[in-house]
């Protein structure tokens, strides 16, 4: 754990350059990672566990984000300059059940074009009105599907396919509408010499 801890630290300080030294050499494979919510012992603020994720350059990668909230709403937001795709382009798995509203969907999530609704059902495959959108961009192979159920209680998982990561880097991911109480981490994708495009 202390080496694990020694790496991200020397990530998250790396630059470009210094991040090929840390090049690992494995076959890409599939990678579902849970990303939860959580809050933070002392300071009681929203925080994402784990806040850091280390991945290989090739990795096919599913999100899976699980919010056990009762009484407020969750993203998991990051930039999908991971996989080669522009800036603006985003990625969301977005666990607001009706009922939890953090505040409007301004700017970040106008890249979604798939109305209120979009695939919420419960456990029983009842739909239910929800805010979980999906990325329009993009169709067929190519589209980040999201799905969404929530039991009673709002304890919600939404699962999606960030896709395959093909560009080394350390990529920032957060909540939508608590990044700036700290619910933010980052995703590291090591170069790796296993990795041919
Ligand atoms: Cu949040």
């Amino acid at each position: 754990m202390a080496l694990a801890i020694g790496i991200v630290g020397l990530v998250l300080g790396a630059s470009a350059s210094q991040l090929s030294s840390l090049a690992v050499s494995v076959t890409p494979s599939d990678k579902a990672i849970r990303v939860e919510w959580t809050t933070a012992f002392e300071a009681t603020q929203d925080r994402f566990e784990p806040q850091y994720i280390t991945v290989a350059q090739g990795d096919n990668l599913t999100i899976i984000l699980i919010t056990n909230d009762t009484i407020d709403a969750h993203t998991f937001t990051i930039g999908l300059a991971l996989r080669g795709l522009p800036g603006s382009a985003q990625f969301v798995l977005n666990n607001s059940a009706n009922g939890l509203t953090s505040g409007p969907f301004l700017t970040p999530m106008e890249v979604f074009t798939a109305g209120p609704g979009q695939s919420c059902s419960d456990r029983n495959g009842n739909t239910y009105a929800c805010n979980t959108k999906q990325y329009g961009v993009f169709s067929g192979t190519n589209g980040f599907g999201n799905t969404v159920s929530g039991a009673p209680g709002y304890n919600i998982t939404s699962t999606g396919w960030l896709g395959q990561v093909t560009v080394p880097g350390v990529y920032k991911f957060f909540c939508f509408y608590h990044q700036k109480g700290g619910m933010f981490g980052y995703l590291v994708v090591l170069p790796n010499k296993g990795y041919t495009p």
